[in-house]
């Protein structure tokens, strides 16, 4: 009988994970600067858990909130071959250890269908908070460190765009609105 109510409490109670909407370039909520998460709760969990069932599904190695329209500093990455190692960076603060640079062809889910080479520092350091709202450090390097920043610039209304030739962005922009008015069709 208690097992019985306590499994109607689970059904009633239970979210199921839901794959979010994607803001794309040149959307103007991409350039919304996202506020700092105050408490890491059970909201901010289930957030958490929409963001990585989302970047999977789609399939990407990064998301940041503001790319789902919810402005708040979260981010989720998985940069492993079989998708089995998810990161959460939460209130992430970057700093950058030396003046090595690093060239690599970045994408982005809200820049569907464009892949440009951008520079960016190789050697950083990240803390952020974890899902526990536990503080970390990590220095990562390599594809995750690219990652990582890009991922910071979305939270400060940044998109990898804007580090390219104005030429090649003005080209994506348009090839872009072109692909929504047609979906809006
Ligand atoms: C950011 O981007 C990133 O164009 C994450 O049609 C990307 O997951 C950082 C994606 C590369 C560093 C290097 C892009 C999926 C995924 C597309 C992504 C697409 C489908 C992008
Ligand atoms: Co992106």
């Amino acid at each position: 009988m208690l097992a019985a109510v306590i499994i109607i409490l689970l059904e009633v109670c239970h979210k199921t994970m839901a794959i979010l909407e994607i803001l794309e370039f040149p959307d103007p909520r991409l350039r919304t600067v996202a506020k700092a998460v105050s408490v890491v709760d059970d909201r901010v969990r289930e957030l958490l858990d929409d963001m990585f069932e989302t970047m999977y599904a789609a399939p990407g190695i990064g998301l940041a909130a503001p790319q789902v329209n919810v402005h708040q500093r979260i981010v989720v990455i998985d940069v492993s071959e079989d998708k089995t190692e998810p990161l959460v960076f939460i209130n992430p603060k970057v700093s950058v250890l030396d003046d090595q640079l690093h060239e690599y062809d970045e994408g982005c889910l809200s820049v569907p269908g464009f892949y440009e080479t951008v520079v960016r520092p190789e050697h950083i350091s990240v803390t952020a908070l974890d899902r526990q709202g536990k503080s970390f450090t990590m220095q990562p390097t390599g594809l995750l460190a690219v990652c990582i920043q890009h991922e910071l610039d979305h939270l400060n209304g940044k998109l990898f765009v804007d580090l390219i030739s104005p030429l090649k962005r003005s080209r994506i922009r348009k090839k872009l609105e072109k692909k929504h008015k047609e979906e809006a069709q």
